[in-house]
């Protein structure tokens, strides 16, 4: 009978690569950008005097960034960004140019996973205020969903891969050469 667990391994880790690969699209479901003040897109007369993301969930409040750069690739966020429960915000200077402000963030949700996006607004009739320093090569707005995935998939897949050699293995193997270790 030293058959039995062999095959009960064999179905655990088919199962466990099978849970893996499929689980792995809920697993991204992690805290969500809901809203934005100003919202995104909107087209502004008068400047904000901050900006606030607000989430689906708790933020952590270490490592978080959010900045905001205006059509002149400077920044125009006063000071350091506040987390609060599922929002964070910064304060803004009176604002310059005319033109599309972006607001660039990046956080860590509930579940330790980084977040990161970009919106955006317009003002539309231009401030007298001065800017801050010119602006660090931004990151591209991708909301970083797909990274955190991709660990779960591989590792699903090696199980997979590992429990279907195993069973293949077990299929091969002549009933006269059961017993020997
Ligand atoms: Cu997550």
């Amino acid at each position: 009978m030293r058959r039995l667990p062999l095959v009960m391994i064999a179905a655990l880790l088919l199962c466990v690569g099978v849970v893996g690969t499929w689980a792995a699209p809920a697993a991204s479901a992690h805290s969500r950008l809901k809203s934005s003040d100003p919202a995104d897109g909107a087209k502004l007369a008068t400047a904000p005097a901050q900006v606030t993301l607000t989430f689906n969930e708790d933020l952590q409040s270490s490592f978080a960034t959010l900045n905001v750069v205006g059509p002149d690739g400077h920044y125009w966020q006063q000071g350091d960004p506040r987390v609060d429960g599922a929002t964070i915000s910064v304060a803004l200077r009176e604002l310059g140019p005319v033109g599309e402000y972006r607001i660039n963030f990046r956080v860590t949700s509930g579940d330790g996973h980084p977040i990161e996006g970009r919106r955006s607004f317009e003002l539309t009739v231009a401030g007298g205020g001065t800017p801050g320093p010119l602006a660090e090569s931004e990151q591209p707005g991708s909301e970083g969903d797909g990274l955190s995935v991709v660990p779960f998939l591989v590792g699903g897949a090696l199980i997979l891969i590992v429990g279907l050699g195993v069973v293949f293995w077990l299929g091969r193997r002549k009933p006269g050469s059961a017993g020997k270790s």
